[in-house]
């Protein structure tokens, strides 16, 4: 066809192959009809008009679009239900050079989720975010949705949806026009080919509002959901242009730059300077580079033993040195005697994610943490168990152990509570990861009470020693996994 271009090709800011399912690499797991896809596309093609795909991130929801982070080619989160704004506020602030979507659905943003929007615009985050309301819950099989409309029938209102038992629909961009923070919000239709035109417009806006800084931008889509809907997808476009519209009138709700108080800028500081963790902040940060070393570490045992306790301050020994650090806990809903454990990276580069799959050193406290993670420690890692002996029959082939007797050492000194400073002397020891001078420096600092601080003192000395000159009499395992 003379003067047309018809253009086979994805965007790239799409991955080439989509790694989901070998069956499924060519195409995405959304309905035949369905407004996801066609919102995907806009905002892909929008990032590469824009030329920030490199340094994008999106935040994916729980609902239908959870899988978002299969499809575009760039950096990526997937948060729990309705904490998309909250997550993209941290991202953006942490990294305020990047271009943070989140990307939501109905049910995600204006009923989990209501807070953390609400919030996340008032304060005029400047993040982008997009909304998919197609009026139902799509991924859990039709249960109403605080956007259904009135007489709309679904899973959860079988009879329709009556003003008087469940509300009027919820109005997202003229509740937050209400605000004063927010710098942009339209509301388009996936209608047709004329209104998605608006809307592939509209993406580029608010990304290009993100783009110079501007504050907070939210982009609305009326969208079908033709299974839920039980519709032809055909059909379910002109209900979405003859029924949802009418609900939900389209336009532009917000476009001008807030006029905010100078001190509704958000500061930009590094980590260390705003927990004031850093004497020398401004100053070269090269002090004690040449005594660290990047390391990931697992730390686990029964609540109560200190384990978060000693990742933290294995962290801010990091951070003192201004390493760049992570510590990321995890315990069940009881912590006393139940199991806890945590992960501490300490890195001269920036951190990409703290959770550690294979970490290089495990300290495992008790026997069952032992079994637990062991196997996961990276090949030729570390691990410092807290005992005399490992386990009979218990082979790591992949990692070299030591046995510490951390508990006994504790014990010894007067209190069995420090044993997880006796273990934090031993790693510090053994990985020769960070100076000896910040492990007490911390421990001044924190630790309030000058007879428990001697004694943490006395802790961290005896597990330095310990290693230096109790190890090579029998406490390493060998490869085949017994101590001798
Ligand atoms: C905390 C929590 N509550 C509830 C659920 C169940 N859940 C999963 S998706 C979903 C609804 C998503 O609907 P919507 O945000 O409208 O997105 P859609 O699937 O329509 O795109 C719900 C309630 C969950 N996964 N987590
Ligand atoms: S159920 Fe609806 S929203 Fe979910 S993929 Fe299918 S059409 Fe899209």
């Amino acid at each position: 066809m003379e003067g047309y271009q018809i253009i086979h090709e994805k965007s790239p800011a799409f991955y080439d192959q989509y790694e989901r399912k070998a069956e499924l690499q060519q195409q995405t797991h959304y309905c035949p009809g369905c407004g996801h896809g066609v919102v995907h596309k806009l905002i892909a093609e929008a990032l590469t008009e824009l030329g920030v795909q490199d340094r994008a991130i999106l935040v994916s929801p729980v609902g239908c679009s959870v899988f978002a982070y299969y499809y575009f080619d760039v950096g990526n989160v997937q948060v729990a239900h309705g904490r998309a704004p909250a997550a993209a506020t941290a991202l953006k602030r942490a990294n305020p050079e990047s271009i943070v979507m989140s990307y939501q659905g109905d049910g995600d943003l204006a009923a989990i989720g209501t807070a953390e929007i609400i919030h996340a615009a008032n304060r005029g985050e400047n993040i982008t975010v997009f909304f998919v309301n197609n009026s139902i819950y799509g991924m859990t099989g039709g249960q109403m949705a605080p956007t259904t409309l009135i007489g709309q029938k679904s899973t959860t209102s079988p009879w329709g949806r009556r003003s008087h038992n469940d509300g009027l629909p919820v109005h997202v961009c003229e509740l937050l026009a209400a605000l004063e923070t927010p710098t942009y919000l339209e509301r388009v239709a996936l209608s047709d080919m004329k209104n998605i035109m608006k809307a592939k417009k509209a993406v580029k806006k608010a990304l290009e509002i993100q783009k110079r800084g501007d504050g907070f931008s939210l982009v609305e889509f009326l969208s079908p959901c033709p299974t839920i809907l039980k519709m032809d997808p055909v059909v379910a476009r002109k209900w979405v242009s003859e029924t949802l519209v009418k609900a939900f009138p389209l336009g532009v709700y917000r476009d001008r730059k807030p006029d905010l108080p100078a001190d509704a800028k958000v500061p930009h500081k590094t980590v260390a300077e705003a927990l004031g963790a850093n004497a020398t902040a401004g100053e070269p940060t090269s002090r004690h580079h040449h005594h660290t070393r990047d390391l990931t570490v697992k730390i686990a045992g029964f609540g109560g033993q200190g384990v978060l306790l000693m990742g933290q301050l294995l962290a801010e020994m990091g951070l003192r040195e201004q390493l760049e650090v992570s510590w990321l806990p995890s315990y069940g809903p009881e912590m006393r005697s139940g199991s806890a454990h945590c992960h501490v990276t300490i890195a001269h580069d920036r951190i990409g994610s703290p959770l550690i799959s294979q970490p290089q050193v495990l300290v495992a406290m008790n026997e069952i943490s032992l079994h637990k993670f062991a196997p996961k420690v990276a090949s030729g890692g570390l691990i410092l168990y807290n005992s005399t002996r490992l386990p009979q029959g218990l082979a790591i082939p992949q990692a070299r152990t030591i046995c510490v007797p951390a508990s006994d050492i504790a014990d010894k000194l007067g209190s069995a509570k420090v044993a997880n400073v006796v273990m934090l002397g031993a790693l510090l020891e053994e990985t020769e990861c960070l100076p000896a001078e910040s492990a007490v420096s911390v421990l001044e600092s924190t630790v309030g009470n000058a007879k428990l601080l001697e004694l943490d003192k006395q802790a961290l000395a005896a597990g330095r020693d310990y290693i230096d000159t109790q190890v090579e009499v029998g406490a390493v395992a060998q490869p085949d996994g017994y101590s001798y």
